[in-house]
Protein backbone atom coordinates (compact mmCIF):
# COMPACT_ATOMS: atom_id res chain seq x y z
CA UNK A 1 0.00 0.00 0.00
CA UNK A 2 1.20 3.60 -0.80
CA UNK A 3 1.15 5.02 2.46
CA UNK A 4 0.19 8.47 1.40
CA UNK A 5 -2.34 7.56 -1.29
CA UNK A 6 -3.50 4.68 0.71
CA UNK A 7 -3.98 2.84 -2.54
CA UNK A 8 -3.31 -1.05 -2.89
CA UNK A 9 -0.10 -1.21 -5.46
CA UNK A 10 0.52 -5.17 -5.31
CA UNK A 11 -0.80 -8.36 -3.53
CA UNK A 12 2.21 -10.88 -2.67
CA UNK A 13 0.94 -14.18 -2.15
CA UNK A 14 2.40 -16.08 0.14
CA UNK A 15 3.50 -19.90 -0.50
CA UNK A 16 2.20 -22.77 1.19
CA UNK A 17 4.12 -25.39 0.01
CA UNK A 18 6.70 -27.86 2.05
CA UNK A 19 9.96 -29.34 1.24
CA UNK A 20 11.34 -28.93 -2.29
CA UNK A 21 8.64 -27.17 -3.21
CA UNK A 22 8.25 -23.87 -5.29
CA UNK A 23 9.75 -20.44 -3.64
CA UNK A 24 6.63 -18.95 -4.95
CA UNK A 25 2.95 -18.95 -4.25
CA UNK A 26 0.80 -22.10 -5.67
CA UNK A 27 -2.82 -22.01 -6.91
CA UNK A 28 -4.58 -20.57 -4.56
CA UNK A 29 -5.99 -22.17 -2.68
CA UNK A 30 -9.51 -20.73 -0.46
CA UNK A 31 -9.86 -23.28 2.10
CA UNK A 32 -6.28 -22.47 3.43
CA UNK A 33 -7.33 -22.67 6.66
CA UNK A 34 -9.49 -25.82 6.58
CA UNK A 35 -7.03 -28.03 8.08
CA UNK A 36 -5.72 -25.90 11.12
CA UNK A 37 -6.61 -27.03 14.22
CA UNK A 38 -7.58 -24.70 17.73
CA UNK A 39 -5.14 -23.93 19.59
CA UNK A 40 -6.12 -22.58 23.00
CA UNK A 41 -4.35 -21.22 26.06
CA UNK A 42 -6.97 -18.80 27.92
CA UNK A 43 -7.15 -21.18 31.07
CA UNK A 44 -10.94 -21.29 30.87
CA UNK A 45 -10.94 -22.51 27.16
CA UNK A 46 -8.37 -25.15 27.09
CA UNK A 47 -10.71 -28.40 26.76
CA UNK A 48 -8.68 -30.05 29.39
CA UNK A 49 -8.94 -27.21 31.99
CA UNK A 50 -6.30 -26.30 34.16
CA UNK A 51 -4.44 -29.42 36.40
CA UNK A 52 -6.31 -29.27 39.95
CA UNK A 53 -2.95 -31.36 42.27
CA UNK A 54 -0.81 -27.70 42.44
CA UNK A 55 -1.05 -26.76 46.01
CA UNK A 56 -0.57 -23.28 46.66
CA UNK A 57 3.57 -21.95 47.57
CA UNK A 58 2.68 -18.63 48.94
CA UNK A 59 5.68 -15.75 49.65
CA UNK A 60 4.92 -14.42 52.99
CA UNK A 61 7.15 -11.48 54.12
CA UNK A 62 5.82 -10.78 57.28
CA UNK A 63 7.45 -7.98 58.35
CA UNK A 64 7.61 -6.48 55.01
CA UNK A 65 10.32 -5.77 52.22
CA UNK A 66 13.88 -5.17 52.77
CA UNK A 67 14.44 -2.74 50.37
CA UNK A 68 13.59 1.04 50.83
CA UNK A 69 11.99 3.17 48.27
CA UNK A 70 12.11 6.98 47.86
CA UNK A 71 10.43 8.51 44.68
CA UNK A 72 13.22 6.54 42.42
CA UNK A 73 16.00 5.65 44.49
CA UNK A 74 16.02 2.23 45.90
CA UNK A 75 18.03 1.15 48.78
CA UNK A 76 18.71 -2.93 49.75
CA UNK A 77 21.36 -4.88 51.49
CA UNK A 78 24.35 -2.36 50.71
CA UNK A 79 22.85 -1.70 47.47
CA UNK A 80 22.31 1.97 46.17
CA UNK A 81 20.55 3.16 42.57
CA UNK A 82 18.02 4.85 40.64
CA UNK A 83 15.40 3.61 38.31
CA UNK A 84 14.20 5.52 34.81
CA UNK A 85 11.82 4.34 32.21
CA UNK A 86 11.59 5.44 29.07
CA UNK A 87 9.95 4.43 25.67
CA UNK A 88 12.57 2.84 24.04
CA UNK A 89 14.46 1.05 26.93
CA UNK A 90 12.26 0.27 29.11
CA UNK A 91 13.83 0.28 33.21
CA UNK A 92 17.18 1.58 33.18
CA UNK A 93 19.36 1.54 36.35
CA UNK A 94 21.60 4.35 37.52
CA UNK A 95 24.89 5.14 39.69
CA UNK A 96 24.63 2.16 41.29
CA UNK A 97 26.91 2.01 44.47
CA UNK A 98 27.56 -0.61 46.59
CA UNK A 99 27.69 0.54 49.99
CA UNK A 100 29.66 4.21 49.19
CA UNK A 101 31.13 2.64 46.16
CA UNK A 102 30.52 3.39 42.38
CA UNK A 103 30.05 0.05 40.63
CA UNK A 104 27.65 1.08 37.12
CA UNK A 105 27.21 3.87 35.82
CA UNK A 106 24.21 2.87 33.54
CA UNK A 107 22.74 -0.58 32.91
CA UNK A 108 19.89 -1.03 30.11
CA UNK A 109 18.46 -3.16 27.55
CA UNK A 110 19.45 -1.65 24.38
CA UNK A 111 18.18 -3.43 21.33
CA UNK A 112 17.32 -7.03 20.52
CA UNK A 113 16.67 -8.24 16.71
CA UNK A 114 14.47 -11.23 15.62
CA UNK A 115 15.60 -12.08 11.92
CA UNK A 116 13.50 -15.20 10.21
CA UNK A 117 15.34 -17.57 8.01
CA UNK A 118 12.18 -18.32 5.78
CA UNK A 119 13.99 -17.82 1.85
CA UNK A 120 10.79 -17.06 0.38
CA UNK A 121 9.73 -13.37 -0.51
CA UNK A 122 8.48 -11.40 1.30
CA UNK A 123 9.07 -13.58 4.25
CA UNK A 124 12.73 -12.61 3.71
CA UNK A 125 11.86 -9.76 5.09
CA UNK A 126 10.92 -10.61 8.54
CA UNK A 127 12.94 -9.17 11.26
CA UNK A 128 11.91 -7.51 14.31
CA UNK A 129 14.22 -5.08 16.43
CA UNK A 130 12.38 -4.98 19.23
CA UNK A 131 13.18 -1.65 21.16
CA UNK A 132 14.15 0.23 18.01
CA UNK A 133 10.99 -0.58 15.54
CA UNK A 134 8.49 -1.39 18.43
CA UNK A 135 9.82 0.83 21.31
CA UNK A 136 10.21 -1.49 24.91
CA UNK A 137 8.68 0.85 27.14
CA UNK A 138 5.77 1.98 24.85
CA UNK A 139 5.31 -2.02 24.45
CA UNK A 140 5.78 -2.74 28.51
CA UNK A 141 2.60 -4.14 30.22
CA UNK A 142 0.99 -2.96 33.18
CA UNK A 143 1.97 -5.25 35.79
CA UNK A 144 -0.97 -7.02 38.23
CA UNK A 145 -0.14 -7.49 42.25
CA UNK A 146 -0.55 -11.51 42.74
CA UNK A 147 0.33 -12.21 38.58
CA UNK A 148 3.50 -11.14 37.67
CA UNK A 149 5.76 -11.85 40.71
CA UNK A 150 4.91 -12.88 43.82
CA UNK A 151 5.36 -11.55 47.72
CA UNK A 152 5.51 -7.19 49.23
CA UNK A 153 5.45 -5.91 45.32
CA UNK A 154 6.32 -2.12 44.51
CA UNK A 155 5.61 -1.01 41.26
CA UNK A 156 6.34 1.97 39.85
CA UNK A 157 4.90 4.05 37.50
CA UNK A 158 5.87 6.16 34.06
CA UNK A 159 5.39 8.54 31.45
CA UNK A 160 5.46 7.49 27.83
CA UNK A 161 4.60 8.97 24.51
CA UNK A 162 1.14 8.68 22.27
CA UNK A 163 1.52 8.66 18.93
CA UNK A 164 0.60 12.32 18.66
CA UNK A 165 3.23 12.81 20.99
CA UNK A 166 1.87 13.77 24.14
CA UNK A 167 2.68 12.43 27.38
CA UNK A 168 0.38 9.61 28.59
CA UNK A 169 0.53 7.61 31.82
CA UNK A 170 1.75 4.29 32.17
CA UNK A 171 0.80 2.94 35.02
CA UNK A 172 2.87 -0.28 37.19
CA UNK A 173 5.15 -0.62 34.46
CA UNK A 174 8.11 -2.07 36.44
CA UNK A 175 7.48 -4.46 39.51
CA UNK A 176 10.19 -4.27 42.02
CA UNK A 177 10.69 -7.48 44.57
CA UNK A 178 12.98 -10.03 46.72
CA UNK A 179 13.25 -13.37 45.85
CA UNK A 180 14.89 -16.18 47.66
CA UNK A 181 17.67 -17.88 45.24
CA UNK A 182 18.87 -20.70 46.82
CA UNK A 183 22.01 -21.33 49.12
CA UNK A 184 23.83 -18.15 49.17
CA UNK A 185 26.89 -20.63 50.47
CA UNK A 186 27.44 -23.14 52.69
CA UNK A 187 30.04 -25.29 54.58
CA UNK A 188 30.36 -28.34 57.15
CA UNK A 189 33.23 -28.72 59.02
CA UNK A 190 33.67 -32.43 58.65
CA UNK A 191 35.97 -32.91 61.55
CA UNK A 192 32.99 -31.16 64.11
CA UNK A 193 30.20 -31.41 61.97
CA UNK A 194 28.93 -28.03 62.41
CA UNK A 195 26.99 -26.89 59.10
CA UNK A 196 26.77 -22.99 58.12
CA UNK A 197 24.70 -22.56 55.38
CA UNK A 198 22.99 -19.04 54.16
CA UNK A 199 20.58 -18.53 51.44
CA UNK A 200 21.03 -15.26 48.50
CA UNK A 201 18.33 -13.19 47.99
CA UNK A 202 18.44 -10.95 44.58
CA UNK A 203 16.39 -7.63 44.29
CA UNK A 204 14.52 -7.78 41.09
CA UNK A 205 14.02 -4.82 39.19
CA UNK A 206 11.71 -6.18 35.96
CA UNK A 207 9.23 -4.77 33.08
CA UNK A 208 7.59 -7.36 30.65
CA UNK A 209 7.04 -6.08 26.91
CA UNK A 210 4.41 -7.70 24.38
CA UNK A 211 5.60 -7.07 20.92
CA UNK A 212 2.64 -8.09 18.69
CA UNK A 213 3.00 -12.64 18.93
CA UNK A 214 5.89 -12.62 21.53
CA UNK A 215 6.74 -11.77 24.94
CA UNK A 216 9.73 -10.69 26.87
CA UNK A 217 10.57 -10.58 30.53
CA UNK A 218 13.59 -8.56 31.60
CA UNK A 219 14.85 -8.52 34.95
CA UNK A 220 17.88 -6.73 36.78
CA UNK A 221 18.70 -8.91 39.73
CA UNK A 222 20.82 -7.36 42.35
CA UNK A 223 21.98 -10.49 44.75
CA UNK A 224 23.10 -10.20 48.62
CA UNK A 225 26.89 -11.53 47.48
CA UNK A 226 27.52 -8.03 45.67
CA UNK A 227 26.91 -9.41 42.06
CA UNK A 228 24.15 -8.37 39.34
CA UNK A 229 21.99 -10.95 36.85
CA UNK A 230 21.01 -9.35 33.61
CA UNK A 231 18.32 -11.56 33.20
CA UNK A 232 16.33 -12.37 29.61
CA UNK A 233 13.13 -14.32 29.11
CA UNK A 234 11.32 -14.83 25.96
CA UNK A 235 7.76 -16.67 25.71
CA UNK A 236 4.46 -15.85 23.72
CA UNK A 237 3.38 -17.07 20.91
CA UNK A 238 5.83 -18.27 17.99
CA UNK A 239 5.36 -16.29 14.58
CA UNK A 240 3.63 -19.01 11.90
CA UNK A 241 2.61 -19.16 8.53
CA UNK A 242 0.55 -21.40 6.66
CA UNK A 243 1.70 -24.47 5.38
CA UNK A 244 -0.42 -27.64 3.31
CA UNK A 245 -1.82 -30.12 4.82
CA UNK A 246 0.86 -33.19 5.57
CA UNK A 247 3.78 -31.27 4.35
CA UNK A 248 6.88 -30.41 6.49
CA UNK A 249 9.32 -27.84 5.89
CA UNK A 250 13.02 -27.00 6.15
CA UNK A 251 12.36 -23.11 7.44
CA UNK A 252 11.01 -24.34 10.27
CA UNK A 253 8.50 -26.64 12.16
CA UNK A 254 5.09 -27.64 11.91
CA UNK A 255 4.14 -26.78 15.54
CA UNK A 256 -0.11 -27.42 14.79
CA UNK A 257 -1.57 -28.97 11.52
CA UNK A 258 -1.22 -26.03 8.73
CA UNK A 259 1.17 -23.64 11.25
CA UNK A 260 4.71 -23.27 10.20
CA UNK A 261 6.64 -22.02 13.04
CA UNK A 262 9.79 -20.18 10.96
CA UNK A 263 13.21 -20.99 12.25
CA UNK A 264 14.43 -17.60 13.48
CA UNK A 265 17.39 -16.24 16.35
CA UNK A 266 16.80 -13.78 19.16
CA UNK A 267 19.86 -11.71 19.53
CA UNK A 268 19.72 -9.32 22.24
CA UNK A 269 22.19 -6.33 23.38
CA UNK A 270 22.81 -5.41 26.63
CA UNK A 271 24.55 -1.92 27.58
CA UNK A 272 27.14 -1.77 30.07
CA UNK A 273 28.49 1.62 30.95
CA UNK A 274 30.95 0.90 34.31
CA UNK A 275 31.82 2.92 36.73
CA UNK A 276 34.33 0.67 39.13
CA UNK A 277 35.10 3.52 41.72
CA UNK A 278 35.15 5.74 39.51
CA UNK A 279 34.80 6.24 35.26
CA UNK A 280 38.71 5.30 35.30
CA UNK A 281 38.08 2.35 33.94
CA UNK A 282 40.09 -0.53 31.51
CA UNK A 283 38.41 -3.54 30.25
CA UNK A 284 40.19 -6.54 30.21
CA UNK A 285 40.29 -9.86 28.21
CA UNK A 286 41.11 -12.63 30.38
CA UNK A 287 41.54 -16.08 29.04
CA UNK A 288 43.38 -19.52 30.33
CA UNK A 289 45.54 -20.91 28.55
CA UNK A 290 47.22 -24.32 28.40
CA UNK A 291 50.88 -24.13 28.75
CA UNK A 292 53.16 -26.89 26.92
CA UNK A 293 54.90 -28.90 29.50
CA UNK A 294 59.03 -27.44 29.62
CA UNK A 295 61.62 -28.46 32.06
CA UNK A 296 61.90 -24.55 33.24
CA UNK A 297 58.41 -23.39 33.61
CA UNK A 298 56.10 -26.43 33.26
CA UNK A 299 58.07 -29.72 34.17
CA UNK A 300 54.99 -31.69 34.75
CA UNK A 301 52.27 -29.99 32.32
CA UNK A 302 49.98 -28.75 35.13
CA UNK A 303 50.54 -25.44 35.05
CA UNK A 304 48.16 -23.18 32.95
CA UNK A 305 48.70 -19.68 32.29
CA UNK A 306 46.32 -16.51 32.68
CA UNK A 307 46.73 -14.38 30.02
CA UNK A 308 45.14 -10.55 30.73
CA UNK A 309 44.56 -8.25 27.58
CA UNK A 310 43.92 -4.76 28.07
CA UNK A 311 41.66 -3.51 25.29
CA UNK A 312 43.32 -0.33 24.14
CA UNK A 313 41.01 1.08 21.27
CA UNK A 314 37.17 0.45 20.92
CA UNK A 315 36.65 -2.87 19.51
CA UNK A 316 34.77 -5.99 19.21
CA UNK A 317 35.91 -9.67 20.68
CA UNK A 318 34.07 -12.50 20.71
CA UNK A 319 33.05 -15.17 23.46
CA UNK A 320 35.57 -18.32 23.64
CA UNK A 321 34.65 -21.16 25.71
CA UNK A 322 38.05 -22.98 25.04
CA UNK A 323 40.02 -20.19 26.42
CA UNK A 324 37.47 -19.81 29.32
CA UNK A 325 37.69 -15.93 28.02
CA UNK A 326 36.48 -13.66 30.86
CA UNK A 327 35.51 -10.04 30.43
CA UNK A 328 37.15 -7.82 33.04
CA UNK A 329 36.33 -3.92 33.99
CA UNK A 330 39.25 -2.84 36.17
CA UNK A 331 40.01 0.52 37.93
CA UNK A 332 43.73 0.29 37.19
CA UNK A 333 44.06 3.18 39.56
CA UNK A 334 43.23 1.09 42.63
CA UNK A 335 44.24 -2.35 44.04
CA UNK A 336 42.87 -4.54 46.19
CA UNK A 337 44.76 -4.72 49.59
CA UNK A 338 44.77 -8.64 49.51
CA UNK A 339 44.92 -9.52 46.12
CA UNK A 340 47.52 -6.80 44.99
CA UNK A 341 45.71 -6.78 41.79
CA UNK A 342 43.06 -3.94 40.34
CA UNK A 343 39.71 -4.13 41.54
CA UNK A 344 36.78 -5.14 39.49
CA UNK A 345 33.98 -6.87 37.99
CA UNK A 346 33.77 -9.26 35.66
CA UNK A 347 31.68 -10.88 33.26
CA UNK A 348 31.56 -14.22 31.22
CA UNK A 349 30.59 -13.40 27.63
CA UNK A 350 27.92 -15.82 27.26
CA UNK A 351 29.01 -18.59 23.28
CA UNK A 352 25.94 -18.37 22.13
CA UNK A 353 25.18 -18.35 18.14
CA UNK A 354 25.86 -15.13 17.03
CA UNK A 355 23.87 -13.94 13.62
CA UNK A 356 23.61 -16.26 10.98
CA UNK A 357 22.46 -14.89 7.80
CA UNK A 358 24.80 -14.48 5.11
CA UNK A 359 27.47 -11.26 6.00
CA UNK A 360 25.77 -9.63 2.39
CA UNK A 361 22.30 -10.18 3.57
CA UNK A 362 19.55 -7.24 4.25
CA UNK A 363 19.40 -8.95 7.73
CA UNK A 364 23.37 -8.86 8.89
CA UNK A 365 23.67 -4.92 7.58
CA UNK A 366 21.05 -4.16 9.50
CA UNK A 367 22.74 -5.78 13.00
CA UNK A 368 25.90 -5.24 12.32
CA UNK A 369 26.07 -5.88 16.48
CA UNK A 370 24.30 -9.24 15.99
CA UNK A 371 27.72 -10.60 14.62
CA UNK A 372 30.20 -10.21 17.43
CA UNK A 373 29.78 -11.15 21.82
CA UNK A 374 31.62 -8.20 22.50
CA UNK A 375 31.97 -4.39 21.73
CA UNK A 376 34.09 -2.05 23.70
CA UNK A 377 33.31 1.80 23.19
CA UNK A 378 34.31 4.67 24.49
CA UNK A 379 31.37 6.87 26.45
CA UNK A 380 29.68 9.37 24.17
CA UNK A 381 26.16 10.94 25.70
CA UNK A 382 23.74 9.57 23.79
CA UNK A 383 25.11 6.63 22.33
CA UNK A 384 22.60 3.98 23.58
CA UNK A 385 21.42 1.79 21.20
CA UNK A 386 23.62 -0.89 19.27
CA UNK A 387 21.53 -0.54 16.24
CA UNK A 388 21.33 2.99 15.77
CA UNK A 389 18.50 4.95 16.71
CA UNK A 390 16.72 4.45 13.44
CA UNK A 391 15.92 0.59 12.90
CA UNK A 392 12.66 0.89 11.53
CA UNK A 393 12.93 -0.16 7.68
CA UNK A 394 16.68 0.55 7.96
CA UNK A 395 18.86 -0.99 5.24
CA UNK A 396 22.05 -0.99 7.33
CA UNK A 397 23.30 0.04 10.84
CA UNK A 398 24.17 3.43 11.30
CA UNK A 399 25.34 4.81 14.66
CA UNK A 400 25.44 1.38 15.81
CA UNK A 401 28.41 -0.30 17.68
CA UNK A 402 29.94 -0.95 14.55
CA UNK A 403 30.17 2.88 13.47
CA UNK A 404 31.04 3.64 17.46
CA UNK A 405 33.85 1.07 17.45
CA UNK A 406 35.08 2.29 13.56
CA UNK A 407 36.49 5.61 15.12
CA UNK A 408 39.27 3.68 17.16
CA UNK A 409 38.85 5.65 20.06
CA UNK A 410 41.64 5.32 22.72
CA UNK A 411 39.43 3.19 25.31
CA UNK A 412 42.74 2.22 27.83
CA UNK A 413 42.17 4.05 31.49
CA UNK A 414 39.49 6.35 30.51
CA UNK A 415 35.71 5.72 30.40
CA UNK A 416 34.94 2.37 28.49
CA UNK A 417 31.16 0.92 27.26
CA UNK A 418 30.48 -2.84 26.89
CA UNK A 419 27.99 -4.17 24.76
CA UNK A 420 27.17 -7.79 25.75
CA UNK A 421 25.67 -9.29 22.77
CA UNK A 422 23.73 -13.18 23.15
CA UNK A 423 20.83 -14.81 22.14
CA UNK A 424 19.10 -18.04 20.89
CA UNK A 425 19.00 -20.28 17.43
CA UNK A 426 15.07 -20.59 17.96
CA UNK A 427 13.97 -23.76 15.64
CA UNK A 428 10.81 -23.91 16.92
CA UNK A 429 9.83 -27.35 19.06
CA UNK A 430 6.07 -28.46 19.08
CA UNK A 431 6.12 -27.47 22.73
CA UNK A 432 6.49 -23.86 21.94
CA UNK A 433 2.89 -23.90 20.65
CA UNK A 434 0.16 -22.39 21.29
CA UNK A 435 2.74 -20.52 24.08
CA UNK A 436 6.03 -20.94 24.19
CA UNK A 437 7.56 -21.62 28.05
CA UNK A 438 10.37 -19.22 28.74
CA UNK A 439 13.57 -19.08 27.40
CA UNK A 440 16.02 -17.75 29.72
CA UNK A 441 19.40 -15.92 29.44
CA UNK A 442 21.43 -14.35 32.56
CA UNK A 443 24.38 -12.24 31.99
CA UNK A 444 25.89 -12.38 35.19
CA UNK A 445 28.31 -9.70 36.31
CA UNK A 446 30.53 -10.50 39.95
CA UNK A 447 32.87 -8.59 41.70
CA UNK A 448 36.64 -9.80 41.16
CA UNK A 449 39.13 -8.47 44.12
CA UNK A 450 36.33 -5.74 44.31
CA UNK A 451 35.96 -6.67 48.25
CA UNK A 452 38.20 -7.68 50.51
CA UNK A 453 36.39 -11.18 51.26
CA UNK A 454 32.98 -12.87 50.41
CA UNK A 455 31.03 -9.68 50.33
CA UNK A 456 28.03 -11.85 51.97
CA UNK A 457 30.20 -13.61 54.68
CA UNK A 458 27.69 -11.72 57.17
CA UNK A 459 24.49 -13.24 55.57
CA UNK A 460 22.78 -14.42 58.42
CA UNK A 461 22.33 -18.84 59.06
CA UNK A 462 19.42 -18.53 60.71
CA UNK A 463 16.77 -21.63 60.68
CA UNK A 464 13.56 -20.99 58.66
CA UNK A 465 11.07 -21.28 61.11
CA UNK A 466 7.85 -21.56 58.60
CA UNK A 467 9.46 -24.41 57.01
CA UNK A 468 7.98 -27.91 57.89
CA UNK A 469 8.71 -31.63 57.49
CA UNK A 470 6.13 -33.27 54.57
CA UNK A 471 2.97 -34.59 56.35
CA UNK A 472 3.12 -33.31 59.86
CA UNK A 473 3.93 -30.22 60.51
CA UNK A 474 6.98 -30.84 62.96
CA UNK A 475 9.76 -29.02 63.48
CA UNK A 476 13.18 -31.36 63.20
CA UNK A 477 16.59 -29.42 63.24
CA UNK A 478 18.20 -29.03 60.06
CA UNK A 479 20.74 -26.37 60.87
CA UNK A 480 20.61 -26.30 64.55
CA UNK A 481 19.10 -24.57 67.63
CA UNK A 482 18.25 -21.19 68.38
CA UNK A 483 18.47 -19.86 64.99
CA UNK A 484 22.14 -21.23 64.84
CA UNK A 485 23.85 -23.69 63.30
CA UNK A 486 24.79 -26.36 65.16
CA UNK A 487 26.45 -29.96 65.02
CA UNK A 488 24.41 -32.45 63.59
CA UNK A 489 24.96 -35.88 62.56
CA UNK A 490 21.73 -36.61 60.82
CA UNK A 491 20.55 -34.34 57.85
CA UNK A 492 23.09 -31.58 57.36
CA UNK A 493 26.43 -33.11 59.33
CA UNK A 494 28.76 -35.36 57.65
CA UNK A 495 28.65 -39.32 57.03
CA UNK A 496 32.18 -39.37 58.60
CA UNK A 497 33.31 -41.13 55.25
CA UNK A 498 35.68 -37.61 54.19
CA UNK A 499 39.18 -39.62 53.40
CA UNK A 500 39.83 -37.46 50.25
CA UNK A 501 39.66 -33.71 49.41
CA UNK A 502 37.29 -32.82 46.88
CU1 LIG B 1 11.76 -17.46 19.18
Amino acid sequence: MDAHTREIIRVDRLATGGKGESMEAGKINKNVVDHCTASEYVPELLPQGVRKDLKPLNVLQPEGPSFKVQDNLLEWQNWRFRVSFNPREGAVLHDVRYGDRSVMYRLSFSEMTVPYSDARYPLVRKQAFDFGDGGAGTCANNLALGCDCLGVIKYFDAIVTDPEGKPEPAPNVICLHEQDEGIAWKHTNWRTGRAVVTRNRVLVVQFIITLANYEYIFAYKLDTMGGITVETRATGIVSVVSIDAGKTSDYGTVVSSGALAQNHQHIFAIHLDPAIDGHNNTVVIEDSLPVPMNKDTNPRGNYYEVKKTPVTTSSWHDADITKNRVVKIINPSKTNRISQRPIGYKFTPMPTQLLLADPESLQAQRALFAQHHIWVTKHKDGELYAAGRYTLQSTREHGGVADMVARKDDVENGDPVIWSIFGLTHNPRVEDWPVMPVEIHELKIRPCDFFEENPGIDLPSKRNETSVLVNNGGGQECCGTNGTNGVNGHTNGTNGHINHLG
